[in-house]
C-alpha cells in the first residue's frame, strides 16, 4: 500500500515576526489584531502554514525568546482571545498556525525559575542547571554564550551559577528533569487542543546537552527526549513540527525527520548558511559569496534526503539578512534577482519557508550609527569586539551586513508614513526605501515579485514532480549558474538560473536538455534549453517538460 503524503508536502509556509507585521494599536509593535487584518495577504500568496515567532508572554529581552508564561500571550501582542481568533481565521483561510517552541531556555522572569533561585532545595531547582562554583570562585568551565560571554551567571543569593546558552535572563531549563520535560509536554497538548497546526522548535538540538562535559548540541539524550516528547504530545495529530538545529549534519537530519523517526516532521538546517560565514570570525566579518560552495551544500541536502526525510528550503529568517541583499542584488537587480531566488530555492524537494516581506523583494537596512541597531545579540557583540580591538566601522559594516536587525525592520505594506506598519513610533527604524519597496506597489504590477510567488505556491499544490520528484543538480563547478533537474515518474522540471548581473554563456549539459513550457521564469520568451543557452542579469527558469 501506498502512504499518502502528508499535507505539508504541498504546503509553502510564511514566517510572522509579529514585532514587526503589522500594528494595529499605533503603539509602535506589531500585535495579533494586526496579524489577522493581513490574513488575506497570506491567503492570496497560497500560504500552508504560518511559522509564528514568539508571541507568549515575555520581558523581551530576546523579542520573546525568553518566555516569562507559555500558556499566555504578551499584552503588547494581545490576548488569548486574539490567538484563538487568529488560529480560527487563519484555518478559515486553508492556513495553519504553527507557534514557536521555545523550550531550550525560558526567561528569568518565568515563575519557575523565580521559584528556583530562592533557595537550593526549592521544588523548581532542579528545572535549571546549577552548578558550584570552580574551586577558585570562577564559572564551572568555559561554555560560552551564543551572544558572547561565559554562559554560567553567578547566582548571588543560592552561591551557584546558573547556566544560559544564551543571554544572562535566557537561563537553561534543565531536560535532564523528568518533571520539567512533563510540564512542557503538559503545555504543548493545551496549545495542540486549541488548535495550533505544529511547532517550531527553538533551537531543539540543544536539550539533550551535558554542560559537565562541554556538550551542548546533539547531547546524548536529544533523540531519547524528542522521541519521548513525539509519544506524549504530536502521535496520532496531524500536525507539522520543524526543530531548528544548527548543528545538524544529513546523518542527523535522517534521525530527526526520518519516516520511523518518530520525532519530527523535519528540521531547520543551517550548513547552507554557516558555509557563507568566515572560518574564524564567523557571521561579524563579511565573506565574499561562494556560489560553488553554497551549490555543493544545497545537493548534498537534496541528495541525502531524496528517499527518507524532508528538508526544509529558506534564505532568511529573523536571525538572517534578507535573502536579496545577501545572495541577489538589492539594487539594479533586485526585482529579477528576488525572483531568481525564489525559483531556484521553491523549485528543490522540501518546504519552502518565505520570511516576511521577501516576498516583495524587501532588502537589509544600512545603519549609519550603533544607536540604531535594536537586537540584543549584536549590541552584546558591539562591547566583545570593540573592546577586542574591531574598530567600530568594521563592526557597523559586519552587522549591516549580517546582523539579525536586516530581518527585524517594519514589514513594509504601503509608501504612506512607516510604511503602512503603524500609525505611531516604530520600535525600530522603517527601512526608507519603502517608497518604492512596498506591498501596494508590488502587488499592482502582474510582474511583481508577489506574483511570482505566488505562482510557485500554486505550482507547489499543483504538481508532484515539484514536491516528490529526485534531484540532479548539473555545473556543479560553474562559478555563477545554479543547474538542477527535478524527475517523477514521466515528468520533468530543469531549473537553470544565472546568480550575477552579468549575460552569461552555458553550454547546457546534455541531462538538462528539455522542452516543454517555462512555468516559473523571470524573463519573457525560453521554453526550451539545449546547445548554448545565454542567460541575461539574473535570468532564472523552471521548463516542464511536454
Ligand atoms: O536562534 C538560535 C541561534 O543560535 C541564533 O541566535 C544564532 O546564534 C544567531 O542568530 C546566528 O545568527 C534561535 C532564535 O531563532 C533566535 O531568534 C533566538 O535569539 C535564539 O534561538 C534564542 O532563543
Amino acid at each position: 500500500m501506498t502512504q499518502t503524503a502528508p499535507w505539508w508536502h504541498a504546503a509553502t509556509a510564511y514566517q510572522i515576526y509579529p514585532r514587526s507585521f503589522c500594528d494595529s494599536d499605533g503603539d509602535g509593535i506589531g500585535d495579533i489584531p494586526g496579524i489577522i487584518s493581513r490574513l488575506d495577504h497570506l491567503a492570496d500568496l497560497g500560504i500552508g502554514f504560518v511559522w509564528l515567532s514568539p508571541v507568549y508572554r515575555s520581558p523581551m529581552a530576546d523579542n520573546g525568546y525568553d518566555i516569562s508564561d507559555y500558556r499566555d500571550i504578551a499584552p503588547e501582542f494581545g490576548t488569548l482571545a486574539d490567538m484563538d481568533r487568529l488560529i480560527a481565521e487563519a484555518k478559515s483561510r486553508g492556513i495553519g498556525i504553527v507557534m514557536d517552541l521555545v523550550v531550550n531556555h525560558s526567561s528569568d522572569e518565568h515563575h519557575w525559575f523565580q521559584e528556583a533561585r530562592r533557595s537550593r532545595d526549592n521544588p523548581y531547582r532542579d528545572y535549571y542547571v546549577w552548578r558550584d562554583p570552580a574551586p577558585n570562585g570562577g564559572a564551572p568551565n568555559d561554555l560560552q554564550s551564543n551572544f558572547g560571554g561565559p554562559a554560567w551567571s553567578y547566582d548571588e543569593r543560592t552561591g551557584q551559577y546558573y547556566l544560559h546558552l544564551f543571554d544572562r535572563r535566557q537561563p537553561d531549563l534543565n531536560w535532564q528533569n523528568p518533571e520539567l520535560r512533563r510540564a512542557i509536554y503538559e503545555m504543548m497538548n493545551w496549545w495542540l487542543d486549541r488548535g495550533v497546526a505544529g511547532f517550531r522548535m527553538d533551537v531543539i538540538d540543544l536539550i539533550g546537552k551535558d554542560p559537565d562535559a562541554s556538550i551542548t548540541a546533539d547531547g546524548p539524550d536529544l533523540h531519547p527526549f524528542l522521541r519521548e516528547m513525539h509519544d506524549a504530545t504530536l502521535k496520532g495529530r496531524d500536525v507539522v513540527t520543524v526543530g531548528e538545529a544548527w548543528s545538524a549534519t544529513t546523518e542527523g537530519a535522517l534521525l530527526y525527520s526520518g519516516r520511523d523517526a518518530g520525532e519530527l516532521s523535519m528540521v531547520f538546517q543551517f550548513a547552507h548558511i554557516v558555509q557563507g560565514w568566515d572560518e574564524v570570525h564567523g557571521k561579524w566579518k563579511p565573506k565574499p559569496f561562494d556560489l560553488v560552495g553554497l551549490k555543493q551544500v544545497l545537493a548534498e541536502w537534496q541528495l541525502a534526503l531524496a528517499d527518507d526525510g524532508w528538508n526544509s528550503l529558506f534564505w532568511s529568517n529573523h536571525d538572517l539578512p534578507r535573502a536579496v541583499s545577501k545572495y541577489g542584488d538589492d539594487g539594479r537587480f533586485r526585482v529579477v534577482s528576488a525572483k531568481m531566488l525564489a525559483t531556484v530555492l521553491h523549485m528543490m524537494k522540501g518546504t519552502p519557508y518565505i520570511y516576511q516581506g521577501e516576498e516583495i523583494g524587501m532588502t537589509n537596512i544600512a545603519f549609519t550609527d550603533i544607536s540604531q541597531f535594536r537586537d540584543i545579540e549584536t549590541l552584546n557583540f558591539h562591547k566583545i569586539q570593540t573592546a577586542a580591538g574591531v574598530t567600530p566601522g568594521d563592526f557597523l559594516a559586519g552587522a549591516n551586513s549580517n546582523g539579525r536587525d536586516n530581518a527585524r525592520t517594519p514589514m513594509q505594506w504601503t509608501d504612506g508614513p512607516q510604511a503602512g506598519f503603524t500609525s505611531g513610533e516604530p520600535w525600530i527604524e522603517v527601512n526608507p526605501n519603502h517608497r518604492e519597496i512596498n506591498v501596494a506597489a508590488d502587488r499592482a504590477r502582474p510582474d511583481g515579485i508577489f506574483a511570482h510567488y505566488c505562482e510557485l505556491a500554486r505550482l507547489r499544490r499543483e504538481l508532484a514532480v515539484m514536491r516528490e520528484g529526485s534531484f540532479t543538480p548539473y555545473l556543479q563547478d560553474h562559478p555563477k549558474v545554479m543547474a538542477y533537474v527535478r524527475q517523477h515518474e514521466d515528468a520533468r522540471i530543469a531549473v537553470l538560473a544565472n546568480f550575477t548581473g552579468e549575460v552569461v554563456t552555458v553550454d547546457v549539459p546534455r541531462g538538462l536538455a528539455i522542452s516543454g513550457r517555462a512555468i516559473s521564469a523571470n524573463y519573457p520568451g525560453r521554453d526550451a534549453l539545449d546547445g548554448t543557452a545565454e542567460l541575461r542579469p539574473f535570468e532564472a527558469v523552471a521548463i516542464l517538460e511536454g
